[in-house]
């Protein structure tokens, strides 16, 4: 098997209906367009070498040539790396490093960066250019490739990508994922949530991520569904193609930002059958405002880069503000104590999970994969959950220390190794601040090396700037004296939200 023959099933018989549609651009793909220049990629990457297995990375843009890449990268029995466009130069050497790719797909303007990393990895890759759609020396070498291609043999545990998350070591891990965890978790959201003939998608989200390329995508894909591509969100022109949709799925930043808008109204949501949020807490009153506003409940639901989706707020049952729903169907949650023994309903637990969604591992990382399943093989998300009597799933808080931001998530320890490391910082602890737009936000408490010369401001925005992603770097900054600590000496983060996590409070 490999997962593109399924995603591909229904193309041939849709070769004439519309795949992909980005309305900043007016390109428009069919379903006969998008299989064929995903078979010119596979040539291409073919011919170039690439060998069953081999890690493809890939950092560019949102655009149709993207997925095509993504499809052909799957076809040629490579195993494909996204990257978010916003990791930085010292971020990327690690993933390159660590998967060690033969081939790399980035911007024009990442063309130095990434063979500057090359000149210091032992197995460099090829580096090829994407800058939009039909822009960059991979159209270029895709053009005159064949648009046949025979789909290379995968087994089912094979992997068809590995997508990097921090941890909280601060060491990032590639998460592997199986051709048969994307299919599975693919075919079970399109039944689950009722996929039908003439559903249209309206894609905001970006396709470096679980959320937009698998979730997203696969759902799509697998129905031959149009595609209304934006490159990224902007609620004022989703709008304009909202009446021209039936499902829409994004982080709850989007439905907060629908929610800004005057002209978001119930007639302009009239079209569409389901909106679905995820990879972050749906607030209730975002839930509830959105009813009155449009007469349509979200529907919720909870996953993670490791598993695919878990759970699920049913399609036609009653959908629950503030939980996430069923366990999907194949997939076995449970609420256990520390000595991992199933609790009983209403009591708040580690929440395990088990099934064909599960991951293979982390990525050259044996010991890690290790600590993170249970002797009976369930995996240990981190998160903590609730189930009630019905049976609904509740994420009630996290034992990792992990801070969610619009979606993305930012593990503290990776930016307190940046913060540790600027002059005159002593020590540092980063915690989540309440953010009225990206739900949380990214704050820092900074203890100076001398008391009595503050930490330049400046230069530690510049050293974060340069060294992480936009969205990890720290919106509010707090001088301390010290650290609130407990009696064995760990910093207590419940404290500093308290104290300087409050929307309201200004330093
Ligand atoms: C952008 N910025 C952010 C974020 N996004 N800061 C904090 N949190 C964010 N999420 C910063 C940029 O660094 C920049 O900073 C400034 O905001 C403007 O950038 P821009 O790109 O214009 O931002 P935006 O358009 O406002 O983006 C917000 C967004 C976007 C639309 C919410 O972040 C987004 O699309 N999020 C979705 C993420 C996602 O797909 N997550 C799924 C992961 P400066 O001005 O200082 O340079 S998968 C997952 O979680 C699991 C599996 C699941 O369950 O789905
Ligand atoms: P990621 O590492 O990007 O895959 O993020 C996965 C994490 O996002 C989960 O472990 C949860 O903490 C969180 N998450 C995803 N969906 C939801 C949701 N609907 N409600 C609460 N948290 C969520």
């Amino acid at each position: 098997m490999n997962l593109y023959q399924a995603l591909s099933e229904k193309f041939s018989d849709a070769e004439d209906r519309v795949a992909i549609r980005m309305p900043e651009t007016g390109l428009l793909w069919t379903y006969g367009q998008l299989a064929k220049r995903s078979a010119q990629y596979a040539n291409l990457l073919t011919k170039q070498g690439i060998t069953p297995g081999d890690r493809v990375a890939v950092q560019v843009d949102k655009c149709a040539e993207a997925l095509a890449i993504y499809l052909g990268v799957l076809q040629a029995g490579g195993t494909y790396l996204p990257m978010n466009t916003a990791y930085t130069k010292s971020e990327l050497k690690y993933f390159v490093e660590n998967a060690e790719p033969s081939f790399v797909v980035c911007s024009s303007s990442q063309k130095a960066n990434f063979s500057d990393i090359n000149d210091q990895v032992v197995n460099a890759a090829q580096i090829y250019t994407l800058d939009g759609d039909s822009l960059g020396s991979v159209c270029e070498g895709a053009d005159s490739m064949s648009t046949a291609f025979e789909t290379v043999a995968r087994s089912e545990n094979d992997l068809a990508a590995i997508l990097y998350t921090s941890g909280t070591t601060g060491r990032p891990k590639g998460a592997m994922i199986s051709h048969s965890n994307l299919l599975n978790n693919g075919r079970v959201l399109l039944d689950y949530w009722g996929w039908e003939e003439g559903d249209v998608l309206l894609h905001a989200l970006p396709i470096f991520h679980v959320h937009g390329l698998f979730v997203a995508c696969s759902c799509a894909l697998l129905n031959a569904s149009e595609m209304i591509f934006y490159s990224k969100f902007e609620a004022k022109k989703a709008m304009e193609e909202l009446p021209n949709a039936t499902v829409v799925m994004g982080v709850p930043t989007f439905y907060t930002r629908f929610l800004a808008e005057e002209g978001f109204t119930a007639d302009l949501t009239k079209n569409v059958r389901l909106f679905i949020s995820g990879s972050a807490p749906l607030l209730e009153e975002t839930f509830n405002e959105f009813e009155q506003r449009t007469g349509k409940v979200i529907l919720e639901r909870y996953g993670m880069t490791e598993t695919g989706m878990n759970t699920s707020n049913p399609l036609m049952g009653t959908r629950v503000a503030g939980t996430v729903g069923f366990p999907l169907p194949g997939t076995e949650v449970r609420i256990t104590d520390a000595d991992n023994n199933a609790l009983s309903a209403n009591e708040v637990g580690s929440l395990q999970v088990k099934g064909p969604n599960v991951f293979q591992g982390y990525w050259r990382m044996p010991e890690k994969t290790a600590e993170e399943f249970t002797n009976d093989g369930f995996f240990i998300t981190g998160d903590l959950g609730k189930i009630d009597e019905k049976g609904y799933v509740s994420i009630v808080g996290r034992s990792k220390d992990l801070i969610i931001s619009g979606g993305y998530n930012i593990y503290p320890k990776e930016v307190e190794m940046v913060l540790n490391d600027i002059e005159n910082v002593e020590e540092s602890a980063v915690f989540a601040f309440e953010h009225p737009d990206f739900g949380e936000g990214v704050a820092a408490a900074i203890i100076a090396s001398d008391a009595q010369t503050r930490v330049c401001e400046d230069n530690l925005m510049s050293v974060c700037k340069e060294q992480l992603a936009g969205f990890k770097v720290p919106r509010r900054i707090v001088y301390l004296d010290e650290l609130p600590r407990n009696t064995m000496g760990k910093v207590q983060k419940n404290i500093l939200r308290e104290l300087y996590g409050q929307k309201e409070y200004l330093s």
